[in-house]
């Protein structure tokens, strides 16, 4: 309860922040994207993880005016890169099922792309895949409207619970992330090497940008690479880290 007060305080207190977290072509050496990431900086509870308050904002419904400050914070930071020289970065920002199932969703992207006058191809939408799941036609006619606006659609976790490869085909999207669960576990086991091998083929067939998250070891790596797995995200690259930090390893001028 105490948790829940302070959570209906921290927007208006300017306690959030975004960390960002570098998705790395491993054959290129090149950053293809980053990721944001949510914290809370509470002045006594320190910094918190959007896994111990997500839930909580979504039950309050207090997770749609965060969610769009996220959004925009994200696609500002973005502009700001972008105008430093970078070349072209996409931001990939999460959304909860209970945004996803907002209709005026991609209205309220499409202002936010206005307001912070980012490139909609620089902006990425990480769905959880058993969140488009849960709905198939909505799931469809809401990405149908987030694709014209030109924002990439990105499906998270995938693989991890239910994600069903018939409906997987009539959804509009650009990248795929392999769960980290599955990276987790890989070692040169046949069985692990084959459902990565079976994502990376699938991905390929689908024409998608493929993502292994949660990357921690060499090991890992080097398995990945050996299925033609070449974009890589996890703690072995880096931590999500705050945009002045992140900036350190953006090839900025
Ligand atoms: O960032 P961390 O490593 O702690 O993330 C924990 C969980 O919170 C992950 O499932 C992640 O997708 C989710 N998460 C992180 N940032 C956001 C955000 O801005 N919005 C939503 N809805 N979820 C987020
Ligand atoms: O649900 P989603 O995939 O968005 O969650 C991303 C979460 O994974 C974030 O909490 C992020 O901090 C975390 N993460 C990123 N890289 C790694 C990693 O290499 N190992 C682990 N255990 N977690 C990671
Ligand atoms: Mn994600
Ligand atoms: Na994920």
């Amino acid at each position: 309860l105490r948790l829940e007060a302070l959570l209906h305080h921290a927007l208006e207190r300017d306690e959030f922040i975004l960390y960002y977290q570098p998705q790395i072509n491993v054959n290129s050496g090149n950053i293809q994207g980053v990721e944001a990431l949510l914290r809370w900086q509470h002045p006594e509870l320190g910094l918190v993880s959007p896994a111990s308050f997500i839930k909580l904002a979504e039950q309050t419904g207090l997770i749609i005016p965060i969610g769009e400050w996220v959004l925009k914070t994200a696609c500002t930071q973005n502009k700001v890169w972008q105008s430093s020289g970078i070349p072209p970065l996409r931001v990939s920002v999460n959304l909860s099922a209970l945004q996803f199932q907002q209709p005026n969703l991609p209205g309220t992207v499409a202002k936010i792309l206005h307001e912070t006058d980012l490139e909609p191809n620089l902006l990425e939408l990480e769905i959880a895949a058993v969140t488009l799941m849960q709905n198939i036609e909505y799931s469809q006619q809401i990405l149908q409207q987030l694709n014209t606006l030109g924002v990439h659609i990105s499906i998270d976790d995938f693989a991890s619970g239910f994600s069903s490869l018939e409906h997987l085909k009539k959804f509009p999207f650009h990248t795929l992330k392999i769960d980290q669960s599955f990276v987790h576990d890989l070692k040169n086991d046949p069985k692990d090497l084959a459902i990565i091998s079976a994502l990376v083929s699938l991905g390929r067939g689908f024409n998608l940008r493929v993502v292994a998250e949660g990357v921690e070891t060499q090991q890992q790596i080097d398995l990945l690479r050996s299925l033609e797995c070449e974009q890589m995200q996890g703690f072995w690259f880096s931590r999500p880290l705050a945009a002045e930090d992140a900036s350190k390893w953006l090839p900025i001028d």
